[in-house]
C-alpha cells in the first residue's frame, strides 16, 4: 500500500519467494538457490560496509598496483562466502570454472575472476514440458538440473577506494547446454563449464547485488525485473522496486572513452550526435562512467540511457566484459525491464559463448536510445 510503511508490512525477499513456491511447488529449488544467494549478498555487503571489511589486508605487498591487491583479497573472500552459502543449501555442488591459463586473448589468468558455478544434481523440475507458471519463465518447471554461474565481486579493484562493486549471477537449465539428449555427469569442471555456455536468451534467471550507498538486489526470473533493498534495521532485502521498467529514453551515455580513438567509426558518429545535441531528441547527453559495471548498469536501468563496452582495435578486440557471467546476465535483466541489448550485430542474448571467459562487445540500455544507436552501427564493421 502507499504512505509510510507500517512495521512488519514490508515484503521481504524471503516472503516473496515463499509466496511464489506456495503457488508453484516446482519453484522450491529456485527458492533455495535464491535464499543462498541472498545470504551471501548480505554477508558480502556487511563485510564491504563494515569498518574492518576493507582494511587493506591484501594478499600481496605489490604496492605499485594497489587496485590489483584489493581485487585479489576481496575476490577471494567474496567467492568463498558465496560458495559456502551455495553449499549450505545441501542441494547444490559448487566448482570453480577452469581458468584457461594459455589463451592470452582472455588476459592474464590472474585477472580472470574465478567463475563460480553451482549446479544441482538432484531431480529438480519435472524434466518435461511443465505447466504454465505465472510471473516466471516456464523453463523453471521442467529444468531437471540447474547450472548457476557467478561473478562474486565485479569491480572489486575499486573497493579500496570505496567505489561500488557488485555480485552477478545467471541460472540455466544445465541440460539445455548440451546437444539433444546428451546428459553428462556434470561432475567434472570441464563438463560443468559447458553447462553455462548458453546464450543469454536461455537463462532461467539473472540478477545482481549492487553494494553502494544502498545494497540493492535486482533480479528477474523471466517475468518482470524486481529490486529489493537491504534494510539494515532488519537485515532483510525488502521489495522496493517491483516490476522495474527502464525509461524508454535517457540522456546519459556510459562507456570508457579512453579507448575511443580506436572505436568503430559508425559508433563514434553516433556519439558525436548525442554529444552535440544533433541526435533524434536534439538533446545533449551527459557521460557517466564509474568503471564498475554493476553500478553503471543499475544507473542505466534507473535513469535510462546506454551502457557500452565496444571492441577497440588496440587493447580489447572483443571489449573488456566477459559474456557468460557479466554482460549477458546484465542484458537479460535490462531486457526484462523493457531494455534492449546488442553485440553490435545481433542481440546480445543471442550470442552463444564458446568458452566461459570469452568477452563480447556489448551495448545495452533504453529501447529508443538503442534503436538510434543501432541505426548507426554498420553490422559488418563490428567483428
Ligand atoms: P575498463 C571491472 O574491472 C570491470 O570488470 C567492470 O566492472 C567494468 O565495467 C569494467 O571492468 C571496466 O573496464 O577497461 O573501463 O577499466
Amino acid at each position: 500500500g502507499g504512505g509510510g510503511s507500517v512495521p512488519g508490512a514490508k515484503i521481504t525477499l524471503t516472503r516473496w519467494l515463499s509466496a511464489k513456491v506456495q503457488d508453484f511447488p516446482e519453484l522450491r529449488d529456485m527458492e533455495s538457490l535464491h535464499l543462498s544467494i541472498q545470504m551471501a549478498c548480505k554477508t558480502i555487503s556487511n563485510l564491504i560496509h563494515s569498518s574492518s571489511g576493507i582494511a587493506p589486508a591484501t594478499t600481496s605487498d605489490d604496492t605499485n598496483n594497489p587496485r590489483d591487491n584489493s581485487m585479489k583479497r576481496l575476490d577471494h573472500i567474496s567467492k568463498t562466502i558465496l560458495q559456502n552459502a551455495l553449499r549450505f543449501t545441501g542441494r547444490l555442488r559448487v566448482v570453480e570454472a577452469p581458468r584457461n591459463e594459455n589463451s592470452d586473448e582472455e588476459g592474464p589468468a590472474s585477472h580472470q575472476p574465478g567463475v563460480t558455478i553451482a549446479y544441482a544434481l538432484d531431480q529438480y523440475g519435472s524434466g518435461k514440458e511443465g505447466r504454465k507458471i505465472s510471473g516466471v519463465d516456464d523453463k523453471w518447471g521442467r529444468a531437471r538440473r540447474l547450472a548457476a554461474c557467478f561473478d562474486p565481486l565485479d569491480g572489486s579493484g575499486n573497493a579500496d577506494a570505496a567505489i561500488c562493486t557488485g555480485t552477478v549471477f545467471g541460472v540455466f537449465d544445465a541440460d539445455a547446454g548440451f546437444k539433444g539428449g546428451e546428459s553428462p555427469d556434470l561432475t567434472s569442471e570441464a563438463s560443468l563449464a559447458r553447462a553455462v555456455l548458453q546464450p543469454g536468451n536461455k537463462l532461467l534467471a539473472a540478477g545482481y547485488c549492487l553494494y553502494s550507498s544502498t545494497t540493492i538486489l535486482v533480479f528477474s526470473l523471466g517475468g518482470g525485473t524486481h529490486g529489493f533493498t537491504l534494510d539494515p534495521t532488519i537485515n532483510e532485502f525488502v521489495l522496493t522496486h517491483p516490476n522495474m521498467k527502464i525509461p524508454k529514453r535517457g540522456n546519459i551515455y556510459s562507456c570508457n572513452e579512453a579507448y575511443s580513438e580506436s572505436w568503430d567509426e559508425n559508433f563514434k558518429r553516433y556519439l558525436k550526435t548525442i554529444k552535440t545535441g544533433t541526435g533524434q531528441t536534439g538533446q545533449r547527453y551527459t557521460q557517466r562512467y564509474i568503471g564498475s559495471m554493476v553500478g553503471d548498469v543499475h544507473r542505466t536501468l534507473t535513469y535510462g540511457g546506454i551502457f557500452c563496452y565496444p571492441s577497440d582495435n588496440v587493447v580489447h578486440p572483443k571489449g573488456n566484459l566477459q559474456l557468460v557471467y557479466k554482460s549477458a546476465p546484465m542484458a537479460y535483466i535490462l531486457e526484462h525491464a523493457g531494455g534492449k541489448s546488442s553485440n553490435g550485430q545481433i542481440g546480445l542474448l543471442s550470442v552463444t559463448p564458446k568458452t566461459v571467459h570469452e568477452r563480447s562487445p556489448c551495448f545495452m540500455g533504453s529501447p529508443d536510445d538503442m534503436d538510434e544507436l543501432m541505426s548507426y552501427i554498420d553490422r559488418n564493421a563490428e567483428n
